[in-house]
């Protein structure tokens, strides 16, 4: 194993912890931000460290694809080829080919798609996704699982929660490098009680540093959301990372932290700023709005970051959608406010505040009762 993880402070189900990675030491509850081609869209390296971020994501299936593993490998791994110092996770790749190609077809060997490059028929095994994501060399990779949409029902999400689990196993044999990453394993079963259950058994069996709870954040109404991440993270070890993976709402991670989980990634607050959305306490500001215009006022007041100290909303609205400047600010703002939520958490955790902090965001979001 090469991680330690630390719980500092509990409050009934939810908990702050110190994660020491082998690049960095996190604090959680931990938001980490989607680099998918080994950038955050619009950031470099030192502001990402300037605004806090303590460990970002990276495909293996972007990063295979260009510039490749080999590469990456020969050049020194990804934290030095991207000037990446902090924590880096991987995902296995399986479920962003799932996502973003509709061809991608599912065996026992592994995920079968068509090459964005040449159209050739490719296939992606448990093995090769840990073999890539050994040259990568982030400090925590995940194991492929086999992913189905939560809105589906039937034998199909069965099949994939037992292949998840045969796959697990052909993994932890692939991987070469335990004593340097993290190999996470992650829990599917869509939205049944049962499956769920076996599927986090059979992987704790397995003795993981970490785990994730996947196939969720895909248009579930929340409710069942909330009903598996509980699930999951009751029957998951107290003493192991959990994490929620494709989490990203604000109010999902508040909520999904009381409920005990740890770590969260998410496009959303990168995306929905290149699309005008900044991330404010009452909940969204949408910089395109006519209002914005002539309006001087920082996009929030209270925040601390190096947008609201120095550009106006108007300044914003001129450049939003019209220059890449505008996405890159609000970028900013975004990660600096997911940051601060996460430390906001962690620290009320440890001071015994958690339910005083809870109800301020609600009351910031949802202001009488609305
Ligand atoms: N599995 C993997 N990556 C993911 C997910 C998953 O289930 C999700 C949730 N749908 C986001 N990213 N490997
Ligand atoms: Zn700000």
């Amino acid at each position: 194993m090469a991680l330690r993880f630390e719980v500092l402070g509990r409050f009934n189900r939810a908990r702050a912890a110190q994660l020491t990675l082998p690049h960095f030491v996190c604090q959680t509850p931990l938001f980490m931000p989607v680099g998918t081609q080994g950038t955050i869209k619009g950031l470099t390296t030192n502001q990402l460290e300037e605004i806090g971020c303590q460990i970002i994501l990276g495909n293996t299936y972007h990063l295979e694809l260009r510039p490749g593993s080999d590469l990456i490998d020969e050049l020194g791994g990804l934290h030095k080829f991207m000037n990446w110092p902090r924590a880096l996770l991987t995902d296995s790749g399986g479920f962003q080919m799932v996502s973003l190609l509709h061809l991608a077809d599912i065996t026992e060997k592994g995920v079968t798609f068509q090459s964005p490059v040449d159209g050739k028929p490719m296939l992606l095994t448990p093995e090769q996704s840990i073999e890539i994501q050994n040259r990568i060399g982030a400090d925590i990779i995940m194991a492929l699982d086999d992913v189905v949409k939560t809105t589906i029902t039937g034998p199909r999400i069965e099949e994939a929660m037992y292949r998840t689990l045969r796959w697990i196993d052909r993994c932890i044999a692939a991987h070469k490098r335990p004593n340097e990453q993290n190999l996470f394993g992650i829990v599917q079963g869509g939205l049944d009680p049962v499956l769920r259950d076996i599927c986090v058994r059979g992987l704790v069996d397995r003795n993981l540093p970490g785990y994730a709870i996947g196939g969720l954040a895909g248009g579930e109404d929340k409710d069942s959301f909330w009903r598996v991440v509980a699930q999951c993270t009751a029957a998951l070890p107290e003493d192991k990372p959990r994490y929620v993976m494709g989490v990203g709402y604000p109010l999902d991670i508040v909520v999904c932290s009381a409920l005990g989980a740890d770590m969260y990634d998410c496009v959303y607050p990168t995306r929905t700023a290149r699309f005008g959305t900044a991330l404010v306490p009452e909940g969204i500001l949408k910089l395109k709005q006519n209002a914005m215009a002539n309006d001087v006022r920082p996009i929030d007041p209270t925040c601390m970051c190096m947008v609201c100290k120095n550009y106006s909303r108007a300044y914003i609205h001129s450049l939003v959608t019209k220059d890449a400047m505008g996405s890159q600010l609000l970028s900013y703002h975004n990660l600096f406010y997911m940051m601060k939520l996460s430390r906001d958490l962690h620290a009320s955790i440890v001071e015994g505040r958690f339910p005083e902090f809870v109800r301020e965001f609600l009351q910031n979001m949802f202001p009488k009762g609305n």
